[in-house]
């Protein structure tokens, strides 16, 4: 898979299917250009069982990862790829901790403390590293010009 450089300044962040299908996503996106943040690239997608179960590989095996997927494929989402030095940090201190409940006791005004629901559905995802942006963009913005592979070329040949 061609992957995309990431000097630290990209990630990807995604309004899952819960703040995506409440209505949320205009309000989180105004949220994220008020701190700073360019949205370079954005689509909706609903992804199969196949893709969110790639996507959250590094999780399989663990208790939640079939509640996981189920809830990632309950719905439409946004994907998008958002720009500031930084980035990676400055989204996931956005976003606020993983589990909603614990969001608003200790974080408030994060996203997944104002959007979220619980320790599944908390509203967004954020890349944890450059690495793992420069895969995840790759994942929902592949590069046109690379040689597609994979699920990209199955996709292009259907
Ligand atoms: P994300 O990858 O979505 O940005 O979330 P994260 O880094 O804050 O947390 P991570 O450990 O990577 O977990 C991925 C997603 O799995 C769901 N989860 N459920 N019920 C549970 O114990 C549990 N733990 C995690 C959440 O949707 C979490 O965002
Ligand atoms: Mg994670």
């Amino acid at each position: 898979m061609a992957l995309q450089l990431n000097s630290g300044g990209a990630t990807l962040a995604l309004i899952k299917p819960d703040a995506f299908g409440a209505g949320h996503a205009n309000d989180i996106v105004q949220l994220t250009l008020k701190a700073g943040f360019t949205v370079h690239s954005q689509r909706t997608m609903q992804l199969t069982p196949e893709l969110a179960e790639e996507f959250y590989a590094e999780h399989k095996g663990k208790h939640f990862f079939p509640i996981l997927v189920d809830f990632m494929t309950s719905g439409p989402l946004c994907a998008m790829k958002l720009g500031k030095p930084g980035a990676v940090k400055a989204w996931r201190d956005l976003i606020g901790p993983t589990n909603s409940n614990v969001a608003r006791d200790t974080k408030p005004e994060s996203i997944r403390a104002m959007y979220g629901t619980d320790g599944t559905k908390n509203a967004t995802h954020g890349s944890a590293n450059d690495g793992d942006a420069s895969r995840e963009l790759d994942f929902f913005f592949p590069d046109p010009a690379a040689t597609p592979t994979g699920k990209q070329a199955a996709a292009d040949a259907a």
